[in-house]
């Protein structure tokens, strides 16, 4: 018996979308050669619905690729509904409710995941001299890019030498050749952290990727759950079940029983490729590629039909904002309150593109601590960049709690009203950080440090508990009566909708 349900498996995933309208299941012939990229880019930019392109002119026949997997949606009521979907939520499921689900299970017991003995994705068995990565429909998904990209929504499975930590992650793979792939494992993330004990030993990093994943294990593996955490255990405590895991048939790691495309081999422990360039997730492709680790495939083991998503990275809104960001919120989240800091919310606006993350302040509490603002800002810099999903984050927009972070619209009031030039931001040039923030300076990508900043939309009035005045908005300036009116009238006065 497969694992059944949006979260656990990924063809339900792509059922559901198709079964609410949230994805078109395209026939026409469509080439994996930048024409499946340019479809899926320009649904993140109109927020239509995924694209399933089932009908390739490259690659072996049958398999499919899924575009736009956790894009915004264009159903009524279900902007985040694609999301949702991942945790097997309902469609209507708003980020606040969303990140609450992902921080409890943050605090809940880990549920190990259950051994199968097989499960759909042995359907398909590629060993040795088979091992083709051309017979996949491996996309070139912008002309800049400086080659195909098979993983962009999949993760690395990989487990440190004594067997205790299993690490699932998410990071970008491209086509090297035949049977090899080259793409980052940055130290400061677990799956370098991991290779480097297996460099230290002198021995090749046992490797696997999984690619059309349970959709729930995706977003985990996106994670920045700290070190020593086994993504697996959590998603189990999420969705409430094991995860079904098979062994794989070359080295001994467990991957997710109903994937739709599982590689697996070794990574390098000294032989590197160039990787890159590529369309970014801050929106920006840049020149150049870099020497990067080059990972070995030994099998290919797939599901009949079998669906490769893809993220074609760039502006807002595609999978780096909307799961990652969600993610690195939802991290943030657990970090900033278990230090006792009065937060309230945390979200990385899709729109800052992973660039800044909102983090609500609870006027009432905050009054007494008796903080002053640049304590305030030094105690967030403090938990939050040193943390590894602050890491990420290069900036932090602290505003009162009277402000929906996750409305862009009251966020950008809030900036452009309480934020004091000059005195409101406060800079970290200590602070470690991502280096691929398109602002920093050469320096700071060679430190690794700096470029990092809190800028304050807290009102002098805020920090004694007071609102600085009352918000003039249809919500604040009538009377109950005279709103109830209004909104009975409605139709009547002649709008289309009761708005
Ligand atoms: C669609 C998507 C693409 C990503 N691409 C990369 C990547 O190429 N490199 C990287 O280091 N992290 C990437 N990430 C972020 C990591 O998956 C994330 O930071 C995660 O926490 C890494 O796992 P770890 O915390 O176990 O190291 C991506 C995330 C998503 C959702
Ligand atoms: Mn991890």
């Amino acid at each position: 018996m497969t694992q059944r349900g949006s979260a656990l498996n990924f063809r339900d995933f792509v059922q559901e979308l198709l079964d609410t309208g949230d994805a078109v299941d395209i026939r026409k012939a469509v080439s994996p050669t930048l024409e499946a990229g340019a479809v899926t880019r320009r649904v993140y930019e109109t927020r239509g619905p995924a694209p399933l392109f089932g009908n390739l002119t490259e690659g072996d026949p049958g398999f499919r690729i899924l575009g736009a997997p956790a894009g915004l949606s264009p159903v009524k009521d279900g902007t985040y509904g694609r999301i949702a979907a991942h945790f097997g939520l309902p469609r209507d499921t708003t980020p606040r409710a969303l990140l609450e689900h992902l921080v409890a299970a943050m605090h809940a017991d880990p549920v190990a995941p259950r051994v199968v003995e097989t499960g759909p994705c042995k359907e398909n068995v590629l060993r040795g001299p088979d091992v083709d990565l051309h017979r996949l429909p491996v996309p070139l998904l912008h002309e800049q890019d400086g080659g195909r990209y098979l993983g962009t929504y999949g993760f690395h499975v990989v487990r440190t030498p004594d067997g205790q930590w299993t690490s699932w992650s998410v990071a970008r793979t491209m086509l090297n050749g035949r049977n090899t792939l080259v793409g980052p494992a940055m130290p400061q993330q677990h799956i370098g952290m991991i290779h480097r004990m297996w460099r230290e030993k002198g021995e090749p990093t046992p490797w696997a990727m999984v690619l059309g994943a349970p959709p729930a294990a995706l977003a985990a593996a996106g994670m920045p759950l700290p070190a020593e955490v086994d993504e697996d255990g959590y998603v189990g405590a999420l969705t409430g079940s094991p995860v079904e895991v098979v062994r794989t048939e070359t080295n001994g790691l467990y991957v997710p029983a109903c994937s739709e495309i599982v590689l697996e081999g070794w990574i390098s422990p000294d032989e590197t490729a160039p990787e890159g360039p590529m369309g970014e997730y801050h929106g920006y492709a840049f020149s150049g590629s870099k020497p990067q680790p080059v990972f070995h495939v030994e099998a290919v083991t797939y599901r009949d039909d079998a669906v490769l998503p893809i993220c074609v990275a760039g502006v807002p809104p595609e999978e780096n904002h909307t799961i990652w960001g969600t993610m690195i919120s939802a991290a943030s989240l657990d970090v900033l309150r278990s230090a006792g800091l009065p937060v309230t919310m945390a979200w990385c606006s899709y729109e800052a593109a992973t660039c800044w993350i909102a983090v609500a302040i609870d006027t009432r509490r905050l009054a007494g601590t008796g903080m002053g603002e640049k304590e305030l800002a030094d105690a967030v810099a403090g938990v939050l960049f040193g943390s590894h999903t602050g890491w990420l984050v290069p900036k932090v927009v602290l505003v009162a709690d009277d402000i929906d972070i996750t409305d862009i619209d009251q966020l950008v009031w809030a900036m452009a009203t309480r934020y004091h030039p000059g005195t409101g931001e406060y800079v970290y040039p200590d602070a470690p950080g991502i280096p691929m923030v398109p602002y920093l300076t050469g320096e700071e990508v060679r430190t690794g440090r700096g470029g990092k900043s809190v800028m304050s939309c807290l009102l002098p009035a805020q920090f004694e508990g007071r609102a600085p005045g009352v918000t003039a908005s249809f919500a604040n300036s009538f009377p109950d009566d005279v709103r109830r009116r209004v909104l009975g009238n409605w139709a009547e006065y002649g709008f289309p909708e009761a708005g």
